[in-house]
């Protein structure tokens, strides 16, 4: 029977949208579901969302709605988190809400159980509480007076609360972090034992009585669940800890792998294993923190603004282009710089340059010098071939041993070597010079393709957990599988030179990745995320009314005036001015200059009835002089600022008086 690999991504707060940084953590933990698949194993892969905590109520007031509308709509709604996991091509085999049913008792059971083993206990809680972490703090762990987390204000914090004895478990988490191999990379071990353990753990608050979103404390119902404990139990949750709704914690499935972003590696490296030891429950097999990806430097926080939508990103280069970029350019452990160019080069030099040219030169030369397929005959030469043939077998060992040590872009620096060396051996045999012979290098060059073809499948079978839509389309135009049942995508297949049927009818199918024009798609993308940012302004914004009082006088010294458009042009040298000839009733003409013209064509004014003041002292403006200033309305509309000259009927007489 095949050995069961569990694994799981963080669940996520639905508390906005998700962005790139989640999807990279969703991806990564995807690719190496897929390939523990691809060796074999049983996998199952576990992700979800994290829905109750203070956040998510304030949120959802904010918005009008109840927490459970709120946390709906961005997860099962349209282009919610479901519908993200779904484009992004993910394959967990199952999804946990932390409002289901199920998770809400299971919760409240492991909470009672900590409560009754003596490791959950009544205290009150004073210190410090970063809201949009939801986490508490002591005075000595903030870093300057911020939270360490996030780096954002904390606020002091008292209530009565349950604690969970997390001291007790001190010495047996320090031996799990320094003496195992648990936690990884082994950075990660000295960013806590030098920030938690070292200091001292201290007992952990896990109940709030200041909001109620969250699981209710069953035998104290004032008091919810802290929202870490709530969430963290999800991993066993899942598999039907505490429940009934599954069967799979009994299976065997637990412990798993946990993939985690750094920052909540401290919830996931000490608190989750000390709950694990109260509940008398295996610890994980392993905590990976990975690293963030950064713009322009900083964290790309939902709640700092600066988010880049992996939709657009998706729909506009590609599910597997994008999946492959975040795999391929950032170490899995550290944290890296997201840019649109970086991602528009990587497909360009990666996907369209090495892999679709060598997919693309490969099987349109099978197609055209052997329309009715690839001879079985073969002539093998000693020179050119031993080296592609020896990489391209070596290949699989290295990519698992990368993949093995959560290194993904390291496994896919090996793929790509190999894809390198093939390029060059097509250049080294120039097939297009054997085909201008085919009665002497027909064999030849069949040779030469099938041992391309080769490579090219050896490369697809272990790409297929990093863009597997891509990998389907090429192993169909390898004209391969229709013949051999899918034995050439196979984990074994990968170390195996020859899989292919000697016989070969190959079809060059569509570009795998056409080429991107750089500078054209960084303008559109530009546009799409300014449209998205205007979008996402307040529609109609009017400016506050002024408090400060004039007293009546001073406002009836102010001489306003019904006067008529006779003539207006617009100013040279200047884009905004207009000036404008008016009839204010005085029997002399008027000119007053005002910087209208994004709004008004001088025509579109002439013969209008417009309102002025009048007893402004002459300025000048562009070398010519104004004669008072024309009133108008003025407000912004998504983010625009929109202005409408006042225009009274025209049956009002220039140089009536507005009182
Ligand atoms: O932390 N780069 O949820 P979350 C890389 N609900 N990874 C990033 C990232 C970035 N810029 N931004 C976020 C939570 N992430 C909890 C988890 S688990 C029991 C509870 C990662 O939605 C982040 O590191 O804030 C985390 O691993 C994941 O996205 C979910 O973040």
């Amino acid at each position: 029977m095949a050995e069961k690999f569990y694994i799981t991504t963080p669940i996520y707060y639905p508390s906005d949208k998700l962005h790139i940084g989640h999807t990279y953590c969703t991806v990564a933990t995807d690719t190496i579901a897929r390939y523990k698949r691809l060796q074999g194993y049983d996998v199952m892969f576990l992700t979800g969302t994290d829905e109750h905590g203070q956040k998510i109520e304030d949120k959802a007031r904010e918005a009008g709605v109840t927490p459970k509308e709120f946390v709906d709509r961005i997860v099962e709604g349209p282009r919610g988190v479901k519908d993200l996991w779904k484009l992004m091509n993910i394959s967990n085999d199952r999804f946990i809400r932390t409002t289901d049913d199920y998770h809400e008792a299971a919760v409240q059971r492991i909470f009672k159980r900590m409560y009754d083993n003596g490791d959950i206990y009544k205290g009150t809680y004073k210190g410090k509480y970063c809201k949009p972490c939801e986490s508490f703090w002591t005075e000595s762990q903030l870093v300057d007076g911020k939270c360490p987390d996030c780096g954002r204000e904390v606020q002091d914090a008292e209530e009565e609360a349950y604690f969970f004895r997390l001291s007790k478990y001190a010495d047996r988490i320090r031996d799990l972090l320094e003496n195992t191999d648990f936690l990884e990379p082994r950075s990660r071990v000295n960013e806590m034992i030098h920030n938690f353990i070292d200091p001292g753990l201290e007992d952990l608050c896990v109940s709030r009585t200041s909001f109620t979103w969250g699981v209710p404390v069953d035998f104290d119902p004032g008091h919810v669940v802290y929202v870490w404990v709530d969430a963290l139990s999800n991993y066993i949750t899942a598999l039907g800890y505490e429940n009934d709704r599954y069967d799979d914690y009994k299976d065997g499935w637990w412990p798993g792998v946990n993939i985690v972003g750094k920052e909540i590696v401290r919830f996931h490296s000490i608190i989750w294993p000390a709950m694990l030891m109260s509940l008398g429950e295996p610890l994980p097999k392993k905590c990976f923190g990975h690293g963030w990806l950064l713009l322009d430097g900083g964290k790309m926080s939902k709640s700092k603004g600066n988010v880049v939508d992996p939709y657009l990103l998706a729909e506009k280069f590609g599910v597997d282009a994008l999946r492959f970029f975040l795999m391929r350019t950032f170490p899995f452990g550290s944290d890296g710089n997201f840019s649109n160019e970086l991602l528009i080069q990587t497909i360009n030099v990666d996907l369209a340059n090495d892999l679709g040219n060598l997919v693309s030169r490969t099987t349109a030369m099978a197609e055209k010098y052997f329309p009715e397929g690839l001879p079985a005959e073969r002539q093998p030469d000693d020179t050119l071939d031993p080296d592609l043939i020896a990489q391209a077998t070596a290949l699989r060992d290295k990519y698992a041993d990368a993949m093995d040590h959560y290194a993904p872009h390291k496994a896919l620096e090996e793929v790509f070597k190999v894809i390198q060396r093939a390029n060059k051996y097509i250049d080294e045999n120039a097939p297009w010079a054997l085909a201008k012979d085919m009665e002497a290098n027909g064999t030849r060059l069949a040779t030469v393709l099938y041992n391309l073809l080769e490579a090219v499948r050896i490369c697809s079978v272990l790409l297929t957990p990093f863009i597997p839509a891509t990998t389907d389309a090429i192993f169909s135009q390898l004209g391969a599988c229709g013949s051999c049942n899918g034995c050439c995508k196979t984990w074994e297949s990968a170390a195996h030179w020859g899989t292919l049927p000697a016989k070969l009818l190959v079809r060059k199918g569509e570009n795998l990745f056409p080429r991107i024009d750089v500078e054209k798609a960084i303008a559109e993308l530009d546009a799409i995320q300014e449209e998205a940012r205007r979008a996402a302004l307040p529609p109609i914004e009017i400016e506050p009314q002024l408090t400060e009082q004039v007293d009546f006088d001073t406002f009836c010294k102010s001489d306003f005036r019904a006067v008529k458009v006779k003539h207006c042009e617009a100013v040279k040298k200047s884009d905004k001015l207009l000036k404008f000839t008016l009839d204010d009733g005085t029997g002399t003409d008027r000119q007053i200059l005002s910087g209208v013209h994004h709004w008004y064509e001088p025509e579109d004014l002439i013969g209008k009835t417009l309102v002025a003041i009048v007893n402004l002292p002459p300025r000048k403006m562009m070398g010519q002089e104004s004669q008072g200033m024309l009133i108008s309305a003025v407000h912004t509309e998504k983010g625009e600022e929109q202005l409408h000259l006042l225009m009274v009927d025209d049956a009002i007489p220039a140089g009536a008086k507005l009182c």
